[in-house]
């Protein structure tokens, strides 16, 4: 199976999981409820979702196994994406084509509906444990909550903002690290988790995530070349540099699959589309 057929089956298995999951909007509170659908249900690529379940099904589980890391991870990003947009971060209007969550429902129901979808990631992925075994999953939500923390997400997202006042080229690779890259590494290590792997082959599947996160950020950083943030591996590295880094980082994380033969194809072809932005 190609990447392109592996999407088109996998991606609205997702979709289903996530819209059944998510409160009706008919219930109350409804500006709460639609601003949570707002942000999740509004056409993103699913790619950290995909990573989970060809995570799953490396190791030699089926996909299903892996949706509720799969959400959980999404959730997660999805929550980020309503606080980033916040006037006091990043100050968007837009996203995905659509207004953003803060526009359509105002900054407070936008700061609580991220605050209800990153707590509905952890209830989600802790329901994965009923009629299974509990240790990977409480080994998966370990994975997602230090993704998702101060050494993670949130700790990455405040250095990026610090950076305004100055930093380093080498702090820039850190920053992406723990802003993108953690929450890609979690959602690997948590499919395999899932999937019933080894000590030892989720660290080499998170590993790989981290690598290919980061060149998921240096790609991001190169197509939006006109921004010029003070945080970026343009602005570290320069084009050809960041170019060569992210094909570096690539390398480096493909040659984590070898041991998995032909049934890491898929994540290896992920892992050439987030960092090079074509299948
Ligand atoms: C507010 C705690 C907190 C963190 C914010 C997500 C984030 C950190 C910042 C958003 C801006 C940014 C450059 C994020 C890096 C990750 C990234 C490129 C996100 C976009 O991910 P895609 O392309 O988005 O997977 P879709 O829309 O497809 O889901």
């Amino acid at each position: 199976m190609d990447l392109a057929a592996y999407r088109a089956d996998r991606a609205p298995r997702v979709e289903a999981f996530l819209e059944a999951l998510l409160p009706s909007s008919e219930i109350a509170p409804q500006s709460l409820h639609a601003a949570m659908r707002h942000a999740v249900l509004s056409g993103g690529k699913r790619l950290r979702p995909l990573f989970a379940m060809a995570a799953a099904e490396a190791v030699g589980a089926a996909p299903e196994r892996a949706l509720p890391v799969a959400a959980a991870v999404e959730l997660i990003h999805a929550y980020s994406l309503v606080h980033d947009d916040l006037p006091c971060m990043d100050d968007d209007a837009l996203r995905r084509g659509l207004p953003t969550v803060h526009v359509a429902y105002g900054e407070a129901v936008a700061v609580l509906a991220g605050d209800a979808l990153q707590a509905l990631a952890f209830e989600t992925l802790a329901n994965a444990a009923r009629g299974h075994d509990a240790e990977p999953v409480a080994a998966a939500l370990r994975e997602l909550a230090r993704a998702a923390g101060p050494e993670g997400l949130v700790g990455g997202q405040v250095d990026d903002l610090d950076f305004a006042k100055g930093g380093s080229n080498e702090a820039v690779e850190s920053v992406h690290r723990r802003k993108t890259a953690a929450l890609f590494a979690a959602a690997v290590a948590g499919g395999a988790l899932l999937g019933g792997a080894d000590g030892t082959a989720v660290e080499a599947l998170r590993a790989f995530g981290m690598e290919v996160g980061i060149g998921f950020q240096i790609a991001d950083d190169l197509e939006d070349e006109h921004e010029d943030s003070p945080c970026s591996s343009l602005a570290a590295l320069g084009s050809e540099g960041a170019r060569a880094r992210s094909e570096e980082l690539l390398a480096g994380a493909l040659s984590r699959l070898e041991a998995w033969g032909g049934r890491a194809e898929i994540l290896r072809e992920l892992a050439r589309f987030a960092v090079r932005r074509k299948s």
